[in-house]
């Protein structure tokens, strides 16, 4: 049956973000960032790929641009590299970084692509990290200096803005779990780094407001529903911290609540952070929320709080993406009525979904990814679901738009509409692309 519940203002986009798609890492005055320094260092990306070159996006934007507008893409999203802007951190511009967005901001606009910009997708710059990184409150600072800059030079044509991307990973993965950059194991690192990541989300939101006439500003969260593994109240408590964890951390301080209360973390060292104004500087009004869904949690009870496929994780379905995460569309539904019940933000944006899968090239040079097109079809008319129960959701980015660096598993896992050969860098549309453009064009899923 087709559906066509999309209204015409709703954005459909695509994502990507800076590390895992430009290249060019040390090219034209670029610093040196922690990713650059993770992957540099042996034993810590899977298959030891590193974002040298990823899509070597830096050279081949414009091809890549007009991929996108053949796609039909209302909106695309992508990520600016601090280090590329200012190689240290703060202080001198790197001009050079500024031209590059200059050039793809003109060059999206020129197509009717409407950019909607992240300001910090993980790509912190090393000297910073030297100093202490998101432990240090002084990064904070260097991150408002950063957001005035990029908004003052990108604000007169970017009008949409997101200030973080999924925080909890940088906190939790970077810094306690370690499987991301900078490679800590500390809870306390984990924690600061939480704070000090949205006290800089509140702190540049005026920042941007001032810079930039009519934006429309927020941050992305990575949300699952949270679900119990049986009715024991055990397995209970651990949903409801794991939800306090990956979703209330997150939420309730933007929301003008302050940190939840049932987590999973000492919950002590995270208050000892907060400073006076600095709650009220979270709360900043923001103009929407960015929801990225990929799958839901359902925990069974466990002394330590690890955040992934862990013996925690019980899987209820077999349906997995190549990623080992469940496949559960429900979920987005769920999710979304929760959020718009339990909060008041007034505009959603599903800033990231999809699914990794390894996709291959067949004899015909073609490749069909019929999985990830069930995947998008199914997450899709929960969208449709969503919009026609009255919740303010305004537009969906499929994550990703092309095949890319997928952080500690190097260039394994594929989750784009468009094939990379990395050796060659030949981009190949997939089934999935084709059938995206057909949605974009229909307004309808089919
Ligand atoms: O590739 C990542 C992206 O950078 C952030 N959200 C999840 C994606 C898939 O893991």
């Amino acid at each position: 049956m087709t559906r066509h519940p999309f209204p015409a203002s709703f954005k459909f986009g695509a994502a990507t973000s800076s590390y895992q798609i430009e290249g060019g890492w040390d090219l034209d005055g670029k610093g040196e960032s922690i990713w650059d320094r993770f992957c540099h260092t042996p034993g810590k990306i899977e298959d030891a790929a590193t974002g040298d070159v990823a899509c070597d996006h830096i050279h081949r934007w414009q091809e890549d641009v007009n991929l996108m507008a053949d796609l039909g893409l209302d909106a695309y999203r992508f990520s600016v590299s601090w280090p590329r802007i200012l190689p240290a951190g703060r202080g001198a511009i790197n001009e050079a970084g500024i031209a590059f967005y200059d050039r793809l901001v003109d060059g999206l606009l020129e197509k009717g692509i409407k950019p909607f910009v992240t300001l910090y997708h993980w790509d912190l710059p090393q000297q910073l990290q030297d100093e202490g990184g998101w432990t240090a409150r002084s990064t904070v600072d260097a991150f408002c200096e950063y957001a005035d800059v990029v908004s003052r030079r990108l604000g007169d044509r970017v009008k949409d803005w997101i200030t973080l991307n999924e925080p909890f990973v940088s906190a939790f993965i970077g810094h306690w779990e370690g499987r991301h950059a900078p490679g800590a194991h500390s809870e306390q690192a984990a924690l600061a780094t939480t704070h000090h990541l949205l006290l800089a989300h509140g702190r540049s939101v005026p920042i941007l407001r001032f810079n930039v006439q009519e934006a429309s500003i927020g941050i992305t969260h990575v949300l699952h529903p949270s679900h119990a593994a049986s009715a024991s109240e055990q397995d209970q408590l651990a949903a409801q911290q794991f939800d306090g964890l990956l979703n209330r951390t997150f939420l309730d301080p933007i929301a003008g609540r302050g940190y939840p209360k049932i987590v999973p973390y000492d919950r002590a060292i995270l208050e000892s952070l907060v400073q006076p104004g600095d709650l009220e500087a979270i709360a900043a009004p923001i103009d929407f929320m960015g929801v990225n869904y990929y799958t839901r949690r359902v925990s069974r009870s466990a002394a330590v709080p690890e955040v992934e496929n862990d013996a925690q994780t019980v899987h209820v379905r077999d349906e997995q993406t190549d990623m080992g995460w469940e496949v559960y569309p429900e979920g987005l539904f769920e999710l979304f009525e929760r959020l718009h019940r339990d909060y008041d933000f007034t505009s959603y944006f599903i800033t990231e979904n999809g699914a990794a899968y390894p996709d291959e090239l067949d004899s015909g040079g073609r490749v069909k990814d019929i999985k990830r097109v069930s995947y998008f079809r199914r997450h899709l008319e929960q969208v449709a679901l969503i919009i026609e129960n009255g919740i303010p959701l305004h537009g969906y980015f499929a994550w990703s738009l092309m095949d890319n660096f997928e952080w500690g598993y190097g260039l394994s896992k594929r989750f784009g509409l468009i094939y990379i050969d990395f050796e060659t860098q030949e981009r190949t549309p997939k089934l999935s692309y084709w059938w995206y453009r057909d949605v974009i064009r229909g307004r309808s899923i089919i």
